[in-house]
């Protein structure tokens, strides 16, 4: 690593890579670019907890890893737990004198279902107790690693092994969790939502979230070509239609206060978004207008959280 910066625009970029080449990550995954862009916005002096999950098994096939930082897999449930654990110690240490004072991120790093099912407890604890940490969530919309089970982040409509499309059913048939909107309900300073499309804004909200003082969240939206059927080379699309048809808004909110980054005049039909994708390959027009009503009711309300704190 040479600690060297690429200028693009007004954004540099190190390139430097915390996680190196030889990962076993899916041709096309956009998990894997967005954990790159998160990992050079946070730069060496972190330590990440991994819960399990297709981040944790792509990046650490034992005896080798793909991490130049230092990293530790945790269970699946007790990610928010652990991290809350390894800053307090770093606290203490330092203020023992046991170590110097060094300015060291706590990173926590899950998918969805390691957020929003089964590690949620340990994370709203975390939140609720204030810890200076940042929590990245992957969200690729289903349990990826073990086989594309759904999770509460699956969204209405998709097709997975564990909620399939035929004859008796569409697949999913439940609304996708709001996982910031939840972040944001534990009053923490910083909630952003992100996806790998725009990676400079990924970048810039990953930074913030690790410079914040106090509980930050970032929900990364992250296209997986194996569980959501699209061709390998089309991440970089999905993620920007996610983003156009509003899907997927991208905003932050800091202290409370809601400001939308990307904001079209007019939202893209959600059909160019499910079109190329074969886990919605089933829907028929009534179920794709029922998906666009959802987005358009919870865009307006998003917009409307937003004007509140405009001018
Ligand atoms: C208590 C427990 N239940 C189930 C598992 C099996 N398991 C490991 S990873 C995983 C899915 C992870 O899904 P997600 O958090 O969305 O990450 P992804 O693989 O999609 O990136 C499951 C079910 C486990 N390790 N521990
Ligand atoms: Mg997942």
């Amino acid at each position: 690593m040479d600690g060297k910066f690429i200028k693009f625009g007004k954004n540099l970029v190190t390139t430097d890579e915390f996680v190196a080449e030889g990962h076993s990550f899916c041709v096309g995954c956009g998990e894997a670019l967005a954990l790159r862009l998160a990992c050079k916005a946070l730069g060496k002096d972190v330590i990440i907890a991994n819960a399990t999950g297709c981040i944790e098994i792509c990046t650490s096939p034992l005896p080798v890893t793909s991490w130049r930082v230092p990293w530790i897999h945790t269970l699946f449930e007790n990610t928010g737990a652990e991290i809350s654990g390894i800053e307090a110690g770093l606290k203490i240490l330092m203020k023992k004198g046991k170590m110097p004072e060094r300015d060291i991120k706590c990173v926590a790093v899950a998918g969805d279902g390691g957020t929003s099912d089964i590690g949620m407890q340990a994370l709203s604890g975390a939140f609720e107790r204030k810890h200076d940490f940042l929590y990245l969530c992957f969200d690729n919309e289903a349990y990826m690693n073990t086989g594309i089970q759904r999770s509460s982040a699956t969204p209405y409509g998709a097709s997975t092994t564990t909620a399939p499309a035929g004859k008796l059913s569409i697949g999913q048939t439940t609304w996708k969790k709001n996982m910031a909107e939840i972040a944001v309900a534990h009053d923490i300073p910083y909630v952003a939502t992100a996806c790998p499309s725009y990676p400079f804004d990924l970048i810039n909200k990953v930074k913030k979230g690790g410079e914040v003082k106090g509980p930050a969240y970032v929900h990364i939206f992250s296209p997986c070509p194996t569980g959501w059927r699209y061709p390998t080379d089309l991440a970089i699309e999905i993620g920007r239609l996610a983003v156009e048809t509003g899907i997927f808004p991208l905003y932050e909110v800091e202290n409370g206060r809601y400001k939308l980054n990307i904001d079209r005049p007019k939202l893209r039909p959600v059909e160019e978004y499910l079109k190329p994708q074969g886990r919605f390959r089933h829907l028929l027009d009534g179920e794709i207008a029922k998906i666009q009503e959802h987005v358009n009711e919870e865009y307006a309300k998003l917009k409307a959280k937003v004007a509140c704190f405009a001018a």
